[in-house]
């Protein structure tokens, strides 16, 4: 079978659900073809099977802004055509659901249709999906799909609140590989923290959503009662946030660590006591499940579909989105309590296996099978 992945590059979860899944499937033997402004971050271009297609924006003097959904369809088209594509898969509702349908289009003209996966992640749903501008296209070019999928059931549940959804939705969690975690030497710890020092850990693109200044709140009262160290990975807006919040409060300077975007993430999770989600909307959480993965609890807030990865008292704590003290006292309860802190990072680790990637490619794989059968069958 060969697949057409439509995904951001960036560091973003989707981006990197959507990399994970196409590598996978590559190695088992799908030809897989990314097409993405820009080479996906994680993307291991070295197998064979698999094909990166940038989209190329022609910039023209006439244009105020960029026509990208235009080119993104029209490479869409080009590669399908090409490559002989027999499955579209769009990440992220906006641009690639939308784009894939207009390519659909194009692509009935010349008798080169193909059928149109869309994975919806949560923030083209409950955030920037329900502006004015974006929202009727959103839910027009969902309705469009032929299958649709969410990363968890409270995905689900919001999006046929806010939107008037005809098809199915079907829930195919985000997964984590493994084993990619077993092998590394825990050698580098003391680069972080002194051997007395827990480390507190916050992994995230630093936008309003993530709440950063709470994690920064929690780690100011979780220091005064346990030695520790807070390690930051990530690049965005709210970095602004972070330095006012150093300026405000210079003693803790030298207890933050600031690491931008990192390339050895799971071993840095690895390092760690107890992983900060403290986000105002996250629909799976897949930082938390990375964490986890590296045998690392999670305190986090109780928003979307957190408490379907984090499990209350087993595998970390959840509090109430904005309730800083309980993600706090949660926070010293846990690193105060060897006994405790041992048991939530082996039921950490177990969860994570739950959500293996050997567990969740085969449902892909036979959603692909299904999507292309039923679209034949109506053709
Ligand atoms: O907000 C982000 O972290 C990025 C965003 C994305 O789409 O790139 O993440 C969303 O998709 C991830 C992968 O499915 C989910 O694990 C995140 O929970 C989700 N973020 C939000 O819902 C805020």
């Amino acid at each position: 079978m060969k697949i057409g992945i439509l995904c951001y590059p960036t560091y973003g979860g989707s981006g990197i659900v959507a990399t994970e899944l196409g590598m996978s499937l590559a190695n088992k033997g799908y030809e897989v073809h990314f097409i993405s402004s820009a080479m996906p971050a994680r993307l291991d271009i070295a197998n064979p099977n698999i094909f990166f297609h940038k989209v190329n924006v022609q910039t023209y003097p006439l244009f105020q802004y960029q026509p990208y959904d235009i080119a993104l369809s029209s490479m869409i088209y080009r590669v399908v055509n090409l490559y002989k594509l027999d499955i579209l898969h769009a990440h992220y509702a906006i641009p690639y659901a939308y784009a894939a349908f207009t390519a659909k289009q194009m692509l009935k003209e010349v008798n080169a249709d193909v059928p149109l996966v869309t994975t919806l992640h949560g923030t083209d749903i409950t955030l920037v999906g329900q502006h004015p501008s974006y929202k009727h296209a959103v839910e027009f070019s969902i309705n469009q799909s032929d299958t649709i999928t969410s990363v968890s059931e409270s995905l689900k549940v919001d999006t046929l609140q806010k939107f008037h959804i005809k098809k199915e939705i079907q829930v195919i969690t985000n997964f984590i590989d493994n084993s990619e975690f077993s092998n590394h030497e825990v050698c580098a710890r003391k680069q972080l923290a002194n051997p007395d020092e827990k480390i507190l850990i916050h992994v995230s693109n630093l936008r309003p959503v993530k709440r950063v200044s709470e994690v920064l709140e929690i780690f100011k009262n979780v220091h005064k009662k346990v030695k520790s160290k807070l390690v930051i990975i990530g690049e965005g807006p709210d970095m602004e946030v972070i330095n006012e919040f150093l300026e405000e409060n210079p003693e803790l300077m030298d207890k933050v660590r600031l690491m931008g975007k990192v390339n050895d993430l799971y071993k840095i999770l690895e390092l760690s006591d107890v992983f900060l989600l403290p986000s105002e909307q996250e629909s799976f959480g897949l930082a938390a499940l990375e964490a986890m993965a590296a045998s690392t609890p999670v305190i986090s807030s109780n928003a979307g579909g957190i408490p379907e990865v984090n499990i209350q008292g087993v595998t970390g704590f959840l509090a109430e989105v904005g309730n800083v003290e309980a993600m706090s006292n949660y926070t010293i309860k846990l690193l105060s309590d060897e006994k405790l802190l041992a048991q939530m990072k082996i039921n950490a680790k177990e969860q994570a296996i739950k959500f293996d990637l050997k567990n969740i490619l085969p449902i892909y794989e036979e959603m692909y099978e299904e999507t292309l059968k039923k679209f034949h069958a109506m053709a």
